[in-house]
Formats: structure tokens, C-alpha cells, sequence
């Protein structure tokens, strides 16, 4: 193996796809590795944690967990504070991503009256909270940390992205238009060259 191999299922969301733009804005290039449903339960035990993705790198052990895998690339690349404070501050961030994550997950394989009812609770609760929070800790923008974007830009815009199609059902797709620094950190990953060159790829 010469590149890195970036493993995931094959679809542009969720921990995988912050993986792959986190990648292609450190202009890593990389095999983008993208795995059926149907393959999965084989692989399941081979990788290290028995989730995805997995990031492979020349000369070392396979790497899992998501938020290690974006911080990785983050300091070889200048998309993570070198600052250890700063650094724990953007990975509070991340984790609070994974909370979001933890959260709505769940709901997912719900049967559809259950799948209501959690999901209005989370609209009436847990989400504006959410929002709340990740709101007080962004800077006046565009970025988490102001003018340069990191590694958590990409995961808060994915946070932002999975509910903004209007896709998930009983969560409207205006849940977070309410929280102008939140958008606007959506908005200003979705504008970056990289990641506009990322989707126009075809
Ligand atoms: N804590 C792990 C969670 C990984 C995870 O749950 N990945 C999901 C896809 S987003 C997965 O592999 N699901 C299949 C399974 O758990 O069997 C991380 O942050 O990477």
C-alpha cells in the first residue's frame, strides 16, 4: 500500500464523509475506499473497533475511531490547533458532534410510531439545546476558531448537512436556521475550494 485508504460505506455522509473531506482539504491523496452493505458483516471483526471508518496509512496498524482519525490528519496537515488548549477546545467540539450522533442514532432503527415520538421529543429538547451549545463555543466566524478552517469545520458542517435535506423524517430541515454561527460554519465549508472541487468531481 503507497496511499492512504480511506474505508467507509459507500455514501457521501456521516463520520465517513467528514473523513474524506477532511482528507481532500489537507489535499491527502487518497483511496477512497467505499465498501457495500452486503460486505460488511465479513469485514466487521477485522477492523480495529468494528465500526467505520478505518483509516489506513502507509507503514502503520490500522486507525479507527473517527474523531482520532480527523485529528490525525488535522496536525500533519494545519487543520488542528498546534496549541494543546486550543487543540482540547476543538476536540470538545468534535465530541460534542458524536453526542448529536448518539443521540439521534438510535432513532433510526425505531419503528415508525416510535420513530415519531422520539424524534418530536428531540425537536422539542435535545436538538435547540444542542444547537445552544455548539452556538456559545463558535467564534465570530466563519470558522469554529474564526478566519482558518480545522478538522472540526468539517464535522460541524456534516452535522449541519444531515438534517438540512430535509431527509430525516419528524426533524425539519430548518432545525438548526435558527443558529447563524452554526450555519454560517456550514455554509463556509460548503463554499471552500477543496471541498466545491471534492463535489464538482463528478
Ligand atoms: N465511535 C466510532 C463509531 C463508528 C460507527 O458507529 N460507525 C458506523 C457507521 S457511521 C458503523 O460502522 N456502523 C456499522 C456497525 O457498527 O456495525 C467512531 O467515531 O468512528
Amino acid at each position: 500500500m503507497t496511499l492512504a485508504r480511506l474505508t467507509y460505506f459507500d455514501a457521501p455522509m456521516s463520520r465517513g464523509e467528514e473523513c474524506r473531506l477532511a482528507l481532500q482539504l489537507a489535499g491527502v491523496d487518497f483511496e477512497d475506499h467505499r465498501i457495500r452493505r452486503e460486505e460488511w458483516p465479513a469485514m466487521k471483526e477485522t477492523t480495529p473497533y468494528g465500526a467505520l471508518p478505518v483509516l489506513d496509512l502507509p507503514g502503520h496498524p490500522a486507525l479507527a475511531q473517527t474523531n482520532a482519525i480527523l485529528v490525525l490528519i488535522g496536525r500533519r496537515h494545519g487543520l488542528h490547533p498546534a496549541d494543546d488548549f486550543e487543540a482540547a477546545r476543538h476536540e470538545g467540539m468534535m465530541q460534542h458532534v458524536e453526542d448529536l450522533r448518539a443521540n439521534v442514532s438510535p432513532t433510526i432503527r425505531m419503528g415508525d410510531a416510535d420513530k415519531k415520538i422520539a424524534r418530536e421529543a428531540l425537536v422539542a429538547g435535545y436538538l435547540p439545546a444542542w444547537a445552544r451549545a455548539a452556538e456559545r463555543n463558535i467564534a465570530s466566524g466563519p470558522y469554529f476558531a474564526g478566519e482558518n478552517i480545522h478538522v472540526v469545520d468539517v464535522k460541524l458542517h456534516m452535522a449541519v448537512r444531515w438534517f438540512l435535506g430535509g431527509n430525516v423524517d419528524h426533524i425539519p430541515a430548518t432545525i438548526f436556521a435558527a443558529y447563524p454561527k452554526l450555519m454560517g460554519v456550514h455554509d463556509a465549508v460548503r463554499e471552500h475550494p477543496r471541498i466545491k472541487a471534492w463535489y464538482a468531481r463528478g
